[in-house]
């Protein structure tokens, strides 16, 4: 190719690794010569941006460029190729780490996949010494939208990491792939990820529709309370979360049953900024509406870490909430909006799904429509992963009814043990827990501890399954009969038996409540519920059918069609399936 018809690479690993030092205004780069840098050194070179040297020897290349960085005051790059060229850096490495000197050293290499296979010049740089770099990641050769979302998370980290918690160096392992050519006049833009801790210059409030979501999260202290809804007020923003978010304040929108929808897209969802809040959420529907919906994304986080699971992520708090809080309820302050338009459009919404439920068969998700609102004030409310949280996620508690399930591992091993804890840090207070039965089996040895009180109080949900497994919404559902042996692991542990249960709990000090059908829970509920601490605890076993809690499942999630929606049935209805089907193919879509 002539010189003058080059430009950058095609390699979009490259190409982000090169955006993102200019975003971070590092220009300066110490180059080795060699095959597998030559993308990146062709390019940089050709981009006036950068200043670019040469030197031979990578183990002379990194002192040059410690020297360099302390002298100019900033990050230089250093950049070699495959074969033994990385492990020259260790030494100037080591002694950057200690004297806190920035240095990128940008390391190519063939794929990684290819090391241990005897293929020259392929050496594992996967392990680093603890004290040569203070984050060391591979960007990876991008062939899919996930490769490309992985690449720009690790260089972000990498890049992030030169000055977090003090200055020091940083390795980014560059695969290159075959094929790449100099053909890109203008370099493509990358997802920069900014963090801020207290004290810097935050950035400014957006204008525009704001929703805080919120993940796992230990209950809410009265300032924190205060701070969410001064902050929601000033920005007319709402709170996006399940029970285990643990918010039940003015701004709560519990849009489990919105988001669920499978044939329709909520409005509500279409947000300017998503910040997010808290750990792991287990609402699958709503934190999968609220992230792809939104067009940014904003996390605060005492860790500071990078997660960007909805792949949007641009800024990190590295705070608490009440900090970035009270920060943004003072910030921008002639922006300040007042009124609760986007809560009122929210809550019309949510009026507008209730209202389309109908009788519901005997299932989980009936019990928790029937129980949620009546679990006494002030109780603790502990549910296992999956069914049992979505079932209870459609509906709501008291406010002072805190929530909880074992959503950062999702085991269903631990649930009632973890139950057990929270009933022997608070003898007083009513402790109860849902639980399907492979959970409850899983676990049901802590109910043998000696130390168990009165205040617990279990409601077994037996099914015979994990029906998990069955649910519509499951893949392995595809399988029909076949999901039921192995899977869902249907039949164990007395397959229903009705005494098996009592027998244990009764032995054990329970005392044992039992409901087959809708009119005994209704009977036995008040006892269950009872907000007095009874002589014993309680464990109610309900028996329910795999088939009712997907029959259930499946009515709460086809409330709502949306007008695009429906045409798409009426014209099914008259092309029938298959006419669609073989029409999709041919358009390949
Ligand atoms: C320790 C562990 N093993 C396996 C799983 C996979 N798993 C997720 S849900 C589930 C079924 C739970 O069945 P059950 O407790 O009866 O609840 P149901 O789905 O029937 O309501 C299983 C086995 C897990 N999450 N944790
Ligand atoms: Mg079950």
């Amino acid at each position: 190719m002539n010189p003058s018809e080059s430009y950058y690479t095609s390699a979009r690993n490259v190409q982000i690794l090169i955006y993102l030092l200019k975003q971070h205004k590092i220009k300066k780069i110490v180059a080795s010569p060699g095959t597998q840098n030559m993308d990146f050194v062709a390019s940089v070179m050709r981009d006036d941006f950068f200043q670019v040297f040469s030197a031979a020897d990578e183990r002379s290349a990194a002192y040059i460029a410690c020297g360099m960085a302390v002298e100019a005051r900033e990050p230089v790059v250093i950049t070699c190729t495959g074969a033994t060229a990385s492990r020259n850096y260790l030494s100037a490495l080591t002694e950057a780490y200690y004297r806190h000197v920035p240095i990128v050293a940008v390391t190519a290499t063939q794929l990684s996949s290819w090391i241990g296979h005897n293929i020259p010049q392929v050496i594992d740089r996967d392990a680093m010494q603890n004290d040569v770099c203070k984050c060391s990641v591979r960007a990876r050769y991008i062939n899919t939208p996930d490769d490309e979302w992985d690449c720009t998370v690790q260089i972000n980290k990498a890049l992030l990491a030169i000055h977090h918690h003090g200055t020091g160096p940083v390795h980014i392992n560059l695969e290159r792939g075959n094929g790449t050519d100099f053909s890109v006049k203008q370099l493509p833009a990358a997802r920069m990820i900014r963090r801020f801790a207290i004290g810097d210059d935050l950035p400014a409030f957006p204008t525009g529709r704001v929703a805080i979501f919120m993940g796992a999260h230990r209950p809410w202290t009265e300032q924190e309370m205060v701070a969410i809804d001064a902050f929601c007020q000033a920005h007319d923003a709402v709170v996006f979360t399940d029970q285990t978010g643990n918010y039940k304040g003015k701004y709560f929108v519990p849009a489990t049953l919105v988001a669920s929808q499978d044939r329709y897209d909520s409005p509500i969802f279409e947000t300017d900024l998503l910040i997010q809040m808290g750990d792991v959420s287990g609402d699958y529907a709503l934190q999968g509406a609220a992230g792809r919906f939104t067009h940014h994304v904003w996390r605060v986080d005492p860790d500071g870490k990078i997660k960007d699971n909805y792949h949007k992520l641009e800024c990190v708090f590295e705070m608490d909430e009440l900090a970035f809080l009270q920060a943004y309820a003072i910030h921008n302050s002639d922006d300040v909006k007042h009124g609760d338009d986007f809560l009122d459009e929210c809550q019309q919404e949510l009026a507008m799904v209730r209202e389309q439920v109908p009788e519901l068969p005997f299932s989980n998700i009936w019990i928790a429509q029937q129980l949620a609102p009546r679990i006494p004030a002030h109780a603790a409310l502990h549910f296992g992963i999956l069914n049992s949280l979505r079932s209870w996620n459609f509906f709501q508690t008291d406010p002072s009814v805190t929530t909880f399930c074992n959503v950062g591992g999702f085991g269903i091993d631990g649930g009632v043990s973890t139950l057990l804890g929270a009933s022997l840090a608070s003898p007083d207070k009513l402790c109860f827990g849902v639980f399907g039965d492979l959970a409850f089996f899983y676990d049901m040895n802590a109910l043998g501890n000696r130390h168990l009180g009165r205040n617990v109080r279990i409601i077994l949900v037996n099914n015979a399954t994990g029906v998990e497994f069955k649910l519509y919404i499951h893949p392995a559902s595809r399988l029909e009969e076949e999901v039921n042996g192995v899977i869902a692991a249907t039949g164990h542990y007395g397959n229903k038996s009705p005494q098996l249960v009592q027998h244990y709990a009764q032995d054990l000090g329970f005392t044992y409540l039992r409901a087959t059908n809708k009119q005994e829970l209704l009977d036995i509920a008040d006892t269950f519920l009872d907000p007095q601490l009874s002589d014993r605890p309680m464990l109610l076993e309900v028996f329910t059918s795999p088939d009712d809690d997907n029959k259930a499942l499946l009515t709460l999630n086809s409330l709502v069609l949306s007008p695009e929606n429906r045409r798409k049935q009426a014209i099914k209805k008259i092309l029938g399936e298959k006419t669609i089907a073989t029409a999709r193919k041919i358009l390949g879509k």
